[in-house]
């Protein structure tokens, strides 16, 4: 496989292949079908393969593939993004949300002319060899959180603390001149959990008051848990903005942007040097289009709320005392009773319960991601008889782990 999340390794056993996705369904190599909720690991939020977006796609590719010049498909972008986030006055695209945050993090620095960074751990802002220290997703279930590879001069340079911890905060700003403090502003790659009142705006303030600035790493949770991200639900705005999955429709995409006198710094007005041959490409540009206003006609963030809603009844019926969390289409199920708020409490999980019911649901045809650590996606083609489905399945995959193996029930 091309990415370690998706070896199965958290759960055992061999992973599976796909022959195609359609809507909320997919199709492996056997002709077992399973009703999918990692939707691609997060873009796919109107479903596999959606009509607007393959048609914008072959529209464009009967244009032309790849440019490497300015297109107008990328001032569209600019605009919808600058429209929908309004922290973004200035954009760039590139082709992963790992170069998003590595292009965030060096504007910072050569902003401020400083080299310290703030982290938290859990937090996974992509395979960037400066934040590749306590991160989450498969560096976490695979253990190896803090890379091999990474100059320890480097990594030297990243304060990781524990998220919702604002007093540890205060004190790293004391001890260091702070560039930037970068988070997922909603935790998801190490579960799914979220920020206590007060602690996104503590950050606001601390990075505003020491001259540092404040990244969001939105990769995740941009235009999927609201149309203008977790920065609009919780009304904190960042200086820069780390973005993907979802504004590319599933093609390979990545944005950042922020602060207008930031991104100018950005080269060719400014000394901070960037590029990328692919960014913008016409294709990615047209289907992230054709996603993104497919989700503002149909009002998708109001439907998607209303599905997990109903997932979550379904989930919570199967399983009271498991920790269960949600935000509108993303969720998580803890193998666990008690309180999730950083790494080390999303660390108690039972592993064993989990690959146990992770093996149950996929023999009966629903797939959760191969990981207790990954945040489960629905999507606006699941249907009320898909989420029905998987609450049988849910229920019958828990009913044997729970006595066996998740002791502490
Ligand atoms: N970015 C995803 C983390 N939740 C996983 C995708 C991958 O690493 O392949």
């Amino acid at each position: 496989m091309n990415s370690p999340v998706r070896a199965f390794r958290g759960v055992g056993g061999e992973p599976f292949f796909v022959e195609r996705a359609s809507g909320a369904h997919i199709w492996d190599v056997d002709g077992r079908e399973l009703i999918d909720y990692v939707g691609t690991w997060g873009p796919a939020i109107l479903g596999h393969a959606p009509r607007v977006v393959v048609e914008a796609v072959e529209s464009a590719a009967r244009r032309g593939v790849s440019f490497g010049i300015p297109n107008p498909f990328e001032v569209e972008m600019a605009r919808l993004l600058s429209e929908w986030v309004p922290s973004i006055e200035k954009v760039r695209m590139v082709n992963s949300g790992t170069e998003a945050t590595m292009s965030c993090i060096r504007l910072a620095r050569g902003f401020t002319g400083r080299d310290v960074l703030i982290k938290f751990a859990g937090c996974y802002h992509g395979h960037v060899d400066s934040l590749l220290v306590k991160a989450g997703s498969g560096a976490l279930t695979h253990g190896r959180p803090d890379s091999a590879g990474v100059p320890e001069a480097l990594a030297r340079l990243t304060i990781t603390l524990p998220f919702n911890d604002a007093e540890a905060v205060e004190q790293a700003f004391r001890n260091e001149r702070i560039a930037a403090v970068i988070l997922e502003p909603i935790p998801a790659n190490a579960g799914l959990f979220f920020p206590k009142p007060g602690f996104l705006e503590t950050l606001r303030t601390l990075c505003r008051e020491n001259g540092a600035l404040l990244l969001f790493d939105e990769v995740m949770t941009g235009f999927r848990v609201a149309r203008g991200g977790a920065q609009e639900l919780y009304g904190v705005t960042p200086d820069l903005t780390a973005l993907g999955k979802v504004i590319g429709g599933g093609l390979p995409v990545g944005a950042f942007g922020g602060r207008a006198e930031i991104m100018d710094m950005l080269a060719p007005d400014g000394p901070v040097y960037q590029a990328g041959t692919l960014s913008g490409n016409p294709l990615a540009m047209a289907a992230g289009l054709a996603q993104l206003r497919e989700l503002e006609r149909v009002n998708g963030w109001a439907t998607l709320e209303k599905l997990g809603a109903q997932f979550e009844q379904v989930v919570r019926a199967a399983c009271p005392k498991h920790v269960f969390h949600r935000i509108g289409s993303m969720f998580c199920l803890f193998f666990q009773e008690e309180e999730v708020y950083d790494l080390a409490s999303a660390q108690r999980g039972d592993a064993k319960a989990f690959a146990a019911f992770f093996h149950a649901c996929l023999r009966e045809g629903v797939y959760f991601a191969p990981s207790p650590y990954e945040t489960g996606f629905l999507s606006l083609a699941h249907t009320e008889a898909d989420i029905r489905r998987t609450g049988e399945v849910v229920a019958a995959a828990l009913s044997k782990p729970c006595k066996d193996s998740f002791s502490r029930l």
